[in-house]
């Protein structure tokens, strides 16, 4: 029996366990990533491991989402993470490079290893054929410790493409279609696993598109073999030396099949306020649009912006559009000016941002009041944009480019002919912007600003848990609604008190001071329940003030895993329409002495009810949250 792409890379960095669907197993780290917004919590927790030195083969610290610095908070952040990266060995890319997963794909992804990103769309890396995974910044800080990370062996699925893309359909047309087809939960445990004979055509960066947006389904990771495309890619970028071949067995066994006839698509384009809300362009044709923005880890790559560019060429945007374009990265940038491509889109009326995440995690261009915007990006939660008033629709480049020029949503194909784009043999290569590590960064001084708190300590977890339901919520609650971002919340993410009065700031306000109040309690979510990004202040912060256990119909990965990092217990109900038993306000006793079993009663005292709890932890996980989390257990680990 053969093995998958996924299972190869895999066993040669299994640490613990076996290769068995859904058994827990560890892997061996290759490289890490962390970004600004979760980096400096990341290397604070570092530091509390006292380890000298990185003991991964690569690390590197981007700076790409908190770049506003509308006060000191953000300047001072980026300073610290400079002198943590000289002083641990780390690569540090400064503000205005690019965006992580672009600069990371360009120029240190390599085929066959794994890295660990303390960012969900890290599975970028998997366009050049890497296991590429997102983990909470703990977990990252806990790699580059040399600890291996824990996951549940995940599910293979055959995304398998046949056929060529037709003209104004492009790779976001082909992650709408796995998302329209399998949705926002579609692929929790599992990896998406691309051939076929479509993925010839597809070069790394569309793949990267792809494997960027895989995240939205739940997926662990996305990946495509390392192929003669690898090879051009990585030879374009003078990394030639790092290719190696590597490809699925012929008789390889997959879980799931899931086949796409690229020629048969068409433009896509998620609804508010889901990627999984996906429709045909056509079918929403003709809404008038106040915004388009363009950019993002899944749509800023050179090809994109290229494409953009001859669309808008000799024209102008209609008058009610505000265009933004924010490249990934400053290879990008500059292959633009040396074309002259990007004087089409200066000329056409864009509004040229700086190389980072922008308008995504709204850091700035806060769309209007009930505003449509559209946008190349690949989350339009509520909110997101900065405008909770706002609707965001999600589109590939050429449907973002074309509705700017009529100020409607329009189907790009109504341009007539598909501009032909030239992408270069060789890109431009600049590595100045990245600071490479020192032999010996002993004598560097860690440089704190004032923003800069520690990380409060936690108590261990109480065998018994006691306290009200603070908040009854719905299916697919994002990290976005647990932990809002924008540019007001983001300079607070090294502050765990100033942030946790933000938390579940877009659904109910009132949350943080009741629930300091009550000194803490328990949250009811449905299914899916922390979707979206790897923020573990979604945990640190609720943890701050109280939160003792999340009792859901199920979890989404990373957020499971960031609560117990944080001593949060995550419990799933046995039946899921015991869900309906429990209402806010209601007062719960919950017994852990039998976490071990798995088997535990709630007790609704309110209603006078039993409920039977479970929940999917490894034995490894039930021992870091029982002792409060996972920085005391790796404390406690290198004292003895
Ligand atoms: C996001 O896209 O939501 C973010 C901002 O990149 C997050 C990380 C964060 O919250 O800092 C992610 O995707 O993990
Ligand atoms: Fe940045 Fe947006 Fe990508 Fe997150 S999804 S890393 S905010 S560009």
């Amino acid at each position: 029996m053969g093995s998958t792409l996924t299972e190869k890379i895999l066993k040669k960095h299994l640490i613990k366990g076996k290769l068995e669907k859904g058994s827990n197993i560890s892997i061996r780290i290759d490289q890490t990533l962390t970004q600004d917004a979760t980096g400096t919590m990341a290397y604070l927790q570092f530091e509390a491991m006292e380890v000298p030195h990185v003991l991964t083969e690569l690390s590197v610290s981007y700076v790409d989402h908190n770049t506003l610095q509308t006060d000191y908070r953000n300047a001072d952040d980026h300073r610290y993470l400079q002198s943590i990266a000289a002083k641990y060995g780390i690569y540090f890319s400064r503000p205005g490079n690019g965006i992580c997963h672009q600069l990371h794909l360009e120029r240190f992804a390599i085929p066959g290893k794994t890295l660990l990103g303390s960012d969900s769309h890290t599975p970028t890396g998997g366009g050049v054929g890497m296991i590429a995974i997102g983990a909470g910044g703990l977990d990252v800080a806990a790699a580059m410790a040399g600890e291996p990370f824990y996951l549940k062996m995940p599910k293979v699925v055959n995304v398998h493409l046949t056929g060529k893309l037709p003209d104004f359909v492009s790779a976001k047309d082909i992650i709408l279609e796995v998302l329209r087809r399998i949705g926002v939960k579609g692929a929790v445990n599992k990896v998406l696993e691309y051939t076929g004979s479509g993925i010839q055509t597809l070069t790394v960066p569309e793949r990267g598109t792809i494997t960027n947006m895989g995240t939205e389904t739940g997926a662990t990771t996305s990946i495509f073999p390392s192929d003669e495309m690898t090879k051009n890619f990585l030879e374009a970028q003078e990394r030639e030396d790092q290719w190696i071949p590597l490809e699925p067995d012929d008789d390889a066994v997959y879980d799931e099949f899931i086949e796409i006839n690229l020629n048969k698509l068409e433009p896509l384009i998620a609804l508010p306020h889901s990627p999984g809300n996906v429709k045909l362009v056509r079918e929403v044709e003709g809404k008038s649009i106040d915004q388009v923005c363009i950019g993002s880890c899944t749509n800023s790559t050179l090809r994109d912006l290229k494409i953009v560019a001859n669309i808008l060429k000799g024209k102008i945007i209609d008058k009610h559009v505000s265009l933004t374009i924010s490249p990934g990265s400053r290879q990008v940038v500059d292959h633009l000016i040396n074309s002259g491509e990007m004087s089409y889109l200066v000329k056409a009326g864009a509004r040229i941002l700086e190389n980072t995440c922008g308008p995504c995690i709204g850091m700035g261009q806060a769309p209007s009041t009930d505003a449509v915007s559209l946008r190349t990006f690949n989350r339009n939660f509520l909110g997101r944009s900065g405008t909770k008033s706002a609707n965001a629709y999600l589109v590939s480049p050429e449907t973002a480019a074309v509705s700017s020029i009529f100020g409607k949503i329009t189907n790009p194909r109504k341009l007539g002919k598909y501009p032909k784009i030239e992408m270069p043999d060789k890109f431009i290569i600049n590595d100045n912007m990245i600071i490479s590590p020192l032999e010996d960064g002993d004598s560097i001084q860690i440089i704190r600003g004032p923003n800069i708190k520690p990380l409060p300590a936690f108590e261990p977890l109480q065998d018994k848990l006691t306290g009200e339901v603070l908040l009854k919520v719905e299916d697919d609650i994002t990290t976005d609604h647990i932990m809002p971002a924008g540019a007001k919340i983001l300079p607070l993410r090294s502050n765990i008190p100033e942030i946790s009065k933000y938390v579940f700031n877009i659904i109910d306000p009132t949350f943080p001071d009741r629930s300091l109040q009550k000194e803490g309690g328990f949250i009811i979510g449905g299914d899916n329940y922390g979707q979206g990004s790897s923020r573990e202040h979604a945990a640190i912060a609720p943890k701050y003030l109280g939160l003792k256990a999340v009792i859901t119909k199920s979890f989404a990965r990373i957020h499971l895993a960031n609560l117990v990092n944080f001593g949060i217990a995550p419990l799933t109900f046995v039946k899921k329409e015991d869900y309906n038993k429990i209402d806010q306000g209601d007062l719960l006793d919950i017994e852990l002495k039998t976490l071990d079993s798995k088997k535990i009663i709630m007790k609704n005292l309110t209603k006078n009810l039993e409920i039977p709890l479970t929940h999917s932890l490894s034995e490894m996980e039930i021992v870091v949250l029982k002792a409060g989390g996972k920085l005391p257990f790796i404390k406690k680990k290198y004292a003895s």
